[in-house]
């Protein structure tokens, strides 16, 4: 990590006075996330944008603009991005990067153990979430474009898988045989939206459980963060992505997967809450929503072990051979979810 930048001037440009203490903050694996506060009580959340992946960063700060505004006219508490001086935008270059400031939400923490009652807050906070957001649907930009496409994450695994960047396919067989064998299953979703059966709807696109801030008792969500990703998707993402993160058993790099399994207990509670609120899915989609956690881990694990034989170029890593590690953990999660 680079960590030479001058804080206090990039801070200044946002209207914060000297003296803040800057700190790491979380676990995200694309843009560096930071903690300003005054010594003592956390006050913002500084971060350099990752703008190898989000090139249009104008796009992705007036996508974020327009969500903020919408959750906050309904009364949901989110995040708060704050004008730069220099800008007059929510958004600045400094020392080569760029950065934005938002309000740190207080008396709020991210959790990584989820019992029944909080899962099915959660999903019925995702149902809120993207019904609220429906209305923006034609105002947002695709700041990913093809983001969760499923065929477009398999195209690109074997594009790398081609090209061999650094030699490690030929110790991939295992994996590489599994992705192989369940793409067309996976692939179902695109076959339908293209034959008009499924709509795309506005949703959070990276709702894994550490993007999401829960009361300090952990009981209920407060508020849905990182918001970088929210966009026109097929309606999977969001209960997807939770429960693939949620209901597992272990961190999503867990090196032992002998320790991952599925909390079936949570994906029942998740799925009873989402379907209180999400009141506006078809009946294809209701049938294929079960099909959501095991489609995100193959997802996830196809786009790992993409990244892994491409070297290591898109997602943070902090030991060699992580993202391997990642894509075994999320192939035998979904191995062990393996919903019919
Ligand atoms: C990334 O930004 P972060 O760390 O919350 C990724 C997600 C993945 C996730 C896996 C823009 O999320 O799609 O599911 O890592 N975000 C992007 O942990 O690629
Ligand atoms: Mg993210």
């Amino acid at each position: 990590m680079k960590d030479n930048f001058d804080f206090a001037a990039i801070l200044a440009d946002f209207g914060i006075g000297s003296g803040c203490e800057v700190k790491p903050l979380g676990d995200g694996l694309i843009n560096h996330t930071y903690c300003v506060s005054d010594g003592d009580k956390p006050l913002y959340v500084l971060q350099q944008i990752n703008t190898d992946i989000f090139t249009d960063v104008d796009m992705l700060q007036d996508n974020i603009g327009k969500v903020t505004s919408v959750l906050a006219a309904s009364g949901k508490l989110t995040l708060h991005f704050i004008a730069a001086a220099s800008t007059g935008k929510t958004y600045a270059r400094h020392g080569g990067a760029v950065w934005r400031v938002s309000d740190y939400i207080a008396n709020s923490r991210t959790i990584s153990e989820v019992t029944p009652e909080t899962a099915r807050m959660t999903g019925r906070a995702i149902g809120e979430f993207e019904a609220l957001l429906a209305p923006v649907a034609s105002d947002l930009g695709e700041t990913l474009p093809r983001f969760h496409d499923m065929e477009y994450r398999l195209e690109q695994f074997e594009e790398a898988v081609r090209a061999d960047a650094c030699g490690r396919v030929e110790e991939l067989s295992d994996e590489i045989a599994y992705i192989r064998s369940n793409g067309d299953r996976a692939t179902e979703p695109e076959r339908l939206f293209r034959a008009g059966m499924l709509p795309k709807r506005v949703c959070h696109c990276d709702t894994k459980v550490s993007n999401l801030l829960f009361t300090p008792d952990g009981t209920e969500v407060k508020a849905v963060i990182d918001l970088d990703t929210v966009m026109p998707s097929l309606v999977f993402s969001d209960m997807g992505d939770f429960l693939r993160t949620a209901a597992c058993s272990t961190a999503e790099d867990e090196p032992d997967r002998s320790k991952i399994s599925f909390r079936r207990d949570i994906y029942d509670a998740a799925m009873e809450g989402y379907l209180e609120s999400a009141t506006f899915l078809t009946d294809d989609e209701r049938r294929l929503l079960p099909t959501a956690p095991w489609r995100f881990a193959f997802m996830q694990a196809v786009r790992f072990l993409t990244d892994y034989i491409n070297g290591d170029t898109y997602y943070r890593t902090s030991y060699p051979g992580h993202n391997l590690v990642r894509a075994r953990a999320q192939i035998k999660l979904a191995e062990e979810i393996n919903v019919k």
